[in-house]
């Protein structure tokens, strides 16, 4: 029994043959770990910092995590703004969703989306909000023809008062902005 280990041993030792070394080829290096891009302080209206979105380029998209407190309980509207300025309390500095073409607001509108359009988050009853998001509509320096975050007027992401029912016109009810955050590139 243990002649038979040792043999197995040498031979899981042994240099793979010619022919076989495609399947012997040693498991690639782990990637490193993904490095955000940009990330945004979120603050209220009275200026207080309330968390922070930080967002990731991967392949075809962006993947933006949000993670915040003092917000609300409940479903609220959330989207990328065309503009990087956030000056309160309504934050109308922001300027409209970031958009690209013709399309109309809403990611279930016949005739959306805009490019800024994003599902709603959701505030527990503690007014916690953890979110990981992924969106192909937009890109950190316009890759693909997607419009840029990180564009000549930056651009902000908005958290409003209510949820986004994703279809009505501009900003499908998600009434007032509540926080905001202006996006920058990752240091
Ligand atoms: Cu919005």
């Amino acid at each position: 029994m243990f002649e038979a280990f040792l043999i197995a041993a040498a031979l899981a030792a042994a240099p793979a043959p010619a022919g076989a070394q495609g399947a012997a080829k040693p498991a690639a290096a782990a990637e490193p770990a993904p490095k955000p891009v940009a990330s945004a302080d979120l603050k209220d209206a009275s200026g207080a910092s309330v968390g922070t979105a930080t967002i990731f380029e991967g392949p075809g998209g962006l993947l933006m995590r949000i993670e915040a407190s003092g917000i609300p309980s409940g479903w609220h509207g959330v989207h990328f703004h065309e503009k990087g300025v956030c000056t309160g309390p309504d934050f109308a500095s922001a300027g409209a969703h970031i958009k690209a073409g013709d399309h109309l607001h809403g990611l279930l509108n016949p005739k959306g989306h805009e490019a800024g359009d994003l599902p709603n988050l959701f505030a527990d009853g503690g007014g916690r909000v953890e979110m990981a998001v992924w969106s192909n509509s937009v890109s950190i320096k316009g890759a693909e023809g997607r419009p840029a975050l990180l564009d000549a007027d930056g651009s902000a992401v908005v958290i409003h008062a209510n949820p986004d029912d994703q279809h009505n016109q501009p900003t499908g009810n998600s009434g007032g902005r509540i926080v905001c955050g202006v996006l920058k590139a990752a240091g």
